[in-house]
């Protein structure tokens, strides 16, 4: 499958998806969400059993391609048809998306890289809420991960401010999985994804189900939700065979159903 603005390698029952605008730090273009649509189609339809999202280049993503942006018809629109499905579909995918975060990452840049479940941004990587510099507020999903994960004060902090957060704090401050060295980021994101797309696909995509839900819910709603999801876990084939594998002192081999 060719794509100009992003690459696309399925191997190993690993999907690595690349933004590839490099000269433009791998911003975001109405082309470019109509192929991640057309490659996260593909990704499902492949059975991959883990997905890594990074950048081609210097940069992660700097948002919205300003040069590309809606200013006539109403940005609104823009998130609608474009932003708000490709964070739903991230969340929603039944299997870990992994985020190697190479560079900056601004705008909504910075918040589809927040959609992943294992976000991992290398030592010199960056993430600002660029939006109100431009007269704009947090979108894609921005001010309800950042909010979740960080508290008001820091998102708000971050949101007004625009400041440029580096990965060692965004790490400290629970915004992301992993901060690793430069260096070392592609291989131990691989590797971590190589390794989960071995683990019990189905059961980690309801686990995403579960916690995507938790913020939301009340005990009484989150208790009747562990038991619904346990119920479709309980129900697979991965179950029997953890059992199975414990029982018989042996590594289990797990088929994701
Ligand atoms: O439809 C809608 O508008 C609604 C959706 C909105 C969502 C949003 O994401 S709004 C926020 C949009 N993003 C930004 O405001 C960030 C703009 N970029 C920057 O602030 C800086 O580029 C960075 C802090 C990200 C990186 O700075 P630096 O100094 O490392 O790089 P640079 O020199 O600014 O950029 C390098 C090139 O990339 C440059 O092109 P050139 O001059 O070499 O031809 C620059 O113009 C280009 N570039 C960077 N960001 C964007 C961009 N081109 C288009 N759009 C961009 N967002």
């Amino acid at each position: 499958m060719s794509f100009k603005t992003i690459q696309l390698d399925i191997a190993d029952d690993v999907a690595l998806l690349t933004l590839d605008r490099p000269d433009k730090l791998n911003s975001f273009t109405t082309a470019m969400h109509a192929e991640l649509r057309e490659a996260l189609r593909a990704v499902r339809k492949a059975k991959a059993r883990a997905l890594v999202l990074t950048g081609a280049g210097r940069a992660f993503c700097a948002g919205q391609d300003l040069g590309d942006a809606n200013i006539e018809d109403g940005i609104g629109d823009t998130l609608e048809k474009n932003y708000n499905p490709l964070v739903h579909t991230l969340r929603r995918l039944p299997m870990p998306v992994l985020v190697a975060v190479n560079g900056v990452a601004a705008g909504a840049g910075a918040n589809i890289a927040l959609a992943g479940d294992l976000v991992y941004a290398g030592r010199s990587a960056s993430f600002i809420q660029a939006f109100v510099k431009i007269g704009l507020v947090p979108d894609a999903g921005g001010s309800h991960a950042l909010v979740q994960r960080i508290g008001v004060q820091r998102a708000l902090g971050l949101a007004i401010t625009g400041d440029k957060l580096d990965a060692e704090t965004a790490e400290s401050w629970g915004l992301i999985w992993k901060c690793v060295d430069d260096d070392v980021l592609m291989s131990t994101v691989m590797d971590q994804a190589r390794h989960l797309a071995t683990q019990p696909t189905r059961a980690i995509g309801l686990i995403k189900r579960l916690f995507n839900a938790a913020p939301d819910n009340d005990l009484e709603a989150q208790l009747g939700l562990e038991a619904q999801m346990q119920r479709l876990a309980g129900s697979g084939e991965d179950y029997r065979e953890g059992i199975q594998a414990f029982l018989d002192k042996r590594k289990p081999i797990f088929t994701g159903q």
